[in-house]
């Protein structure tokens, strides 16, 4: 795909001739972090600052052009890649990172900010940002309010759109809002911050993110617990929840998983004996709360437990869980199906799931694991080609029929857009294009995506 002389000079105007290059030589740019969707790009641009990102969506929107936004690259629903040429808005080099407001306790952050980089920032001034997830180290900022990313903190903290106070955003025609003042009271009109919260780069590029950050406790403990039934694992996570305000995450997964894991990166699990579930499970406070988190180990069913206080042994077990994405991309390239049920409905689900995409061919293998307590399994399914959708047809109209959601915390991007109507309706999907085309009427921004 070539990049019209006009643009191009446009294009070198805005950011400078080293961050403009073509997509040939960009190639990490143009595929997902699983391998599955794959596009080309005539350009990855990548700006400096906010002013940048406006001259830069002002010269494309002239021009006509299409633009994918992209931060870390690691969404996980073929949003973050050029599908039919268009050109790569990389914001990684926007990393302005503000002192923390301790007043306030807030900090804002540019969209290229990596989570762990604005992770250790709180930290150092006594806070923490609550958004924590795997890719931590690659992810962004304004990827992760762009898709209101979840991750392991849920079930404490909430979600990205729980944590953001304001926004700034540049959109597809240049001109630039910003709403980064941080007051936690301030009914003015619409809630911009939220709308832009999950809107995967389709009504504006994110240039910065007014955060709220939470306390920093002192100390924590892990422990991996180990079931013979689902319902087992859940029914302790939720009693353990019920007992203690310490719990900070929940974390399920299988023994396939635990294998496949140990097999790629040459672990050893932590017990001598295999179990069907394993649960992971971790509790800070501002005093060690390891005493009581093990009487209530010992009130569950567990036939096994791991506990772990030390940071280089919590971070072991955690591997185990944290890996899973990694180990299962070495299979092949995976389907991933990000999904919510009803808590009381998941043993039943994983079951039913398991037995009927097994029937979907002999190569075809289905890896269950994800965030218990948000009801929010991540079902990734390997051996089937990249295009071949009979495991969405199958498994996406059963989660809506069991009063779930087709996507808990990915997003729908590309993977997803066709299954869109199963989750809202008609005259959703109506306000959505009503909205997408009040900020974006060219339509040029991720065009593959959502709508
Ligand atoms: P990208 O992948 O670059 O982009 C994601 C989407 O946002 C795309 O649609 C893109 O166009 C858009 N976008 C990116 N930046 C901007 C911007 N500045 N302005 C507007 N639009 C933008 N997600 C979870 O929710 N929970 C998890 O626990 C979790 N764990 C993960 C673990 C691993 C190992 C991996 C690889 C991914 C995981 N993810 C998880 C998925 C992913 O959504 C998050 O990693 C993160 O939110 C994406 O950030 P990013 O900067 O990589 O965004
Ligand atoms: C996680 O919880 C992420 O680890 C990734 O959301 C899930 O790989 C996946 O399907
Ligand atoms: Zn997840």
């Amino acid at each position: 795909v070539d990049l019209p002389a006009d643009l191009e000079r446009a294009l070198v105007d805005a950011v400078g001739a080293e961050h403009v290059r073509p997509g040939t030589e960009e190639p990490g740019a143009c595929v997902d972090w699983t391998g599955r969707f794959v596009g080309e790009s005539p350009a990855v641009v990548r700006p400096a600052d906010t002013e940048q990102v406006a001259a830069v969506l002002a010269a494309c929107s002239a021009a006509g052009a299409t633009v994918v936004p992209q931060g870390g690259n690691t969404g996980l629903v073929g949003g973050s890649v050029p599908l039919k040429g268009e050109i790569v808005l990389s914001l990684v080099r926007l990393r302005r990172l503000d002192d923390v407001d301790r007043s306030a306790r807030q900090v804002t952050a540019g969209a290229g900010v990596t989570l762990g980089d604005l992770q250790q920032h709180a930290r150092a001034a006594g806070f923490a940002y609550a958004v924590d997830l795997a890719a931590r180290d690659t992810a962004t900022v304004g990827g992760s309010v762009a898709t209101n990313a979840g991750g392991v903190h849920v079930l404490r903290y909430g979600d990205t759109r729980r944590q953001l106070v304001g926004v700034e955003f540049a959109l597809s025609d240049g001109r630039v809002v910003r709403h980064l003042s941080g007051l936690e009271k301030d009914n003015t009109g619409y809630d911009l911050a939220g709308l832009f919260c999950g809107s995967e780069g389709t009504l504006g590029v994110v240039t910065a993110a007014r955060l709220r950050l939470v306390p920093r406790r002192a100390e924590r403990v892990a422990a991996l617990l180990a079931f013979a039934e689902t319902a087992d694992a859940l029914a302790a996570a939720q009693a353990i929840r019920d007992r203690t305000p310490d719990l900070e995450a929940a974390e399920l997964f299988f023994d396939d998983g635990m294998r496949l894991v140990c097999e790629a990166f040459s672990l050893t699990s932590p017990f001598a004996d295999s179990s069907a579930v394993y649960l992971l499970i971790e509790c800070a406070a501002d005093d060690d709360p390891t005493t009581r988190l093990g009487s209530l180990i010992e009130e569950t069913p567990a036939s096994d437990a791991a506990v772990a206080h030390d940071h280089d042994r919590r971070l072991a077990l955690w591997s185990y869980r944290e890996l899973h994405t990694s180990a299962i991309n070495t299979v092949g390239a995976p389907h991933k199906l990000d999904v919510t049920i009803p808590l009381d409905r998941m043993p039943a689900f994983a079951t039913e799931i398991r037995a009927r995409i097994g029937e979907l061919g002999p190569g075809v293998r289905v890896w269950l694991f994800g965030h218990a307590l948000d009801g929010n399994l991540h079902v990734n399914v390997t051996g089937l080609a990249p295009d071949d959708e009979r495991v969405e047809e199958l498994v996406f109209p059963l989660v809506v029929s069991l009063g779930g959601s087709i996507s808990a915390e990915h997003g729908i991007g590309t993977a997803k857009k066709r299954w869109l109507h199963l989750a809202r309706t008609q005259t959703e999907i109506e306000v959505f294009r009503a909205i997408k085309l009040a900020l974006d009427p060219a339509g040029i921004l991720n065009p593959n995506v959502l709508l």
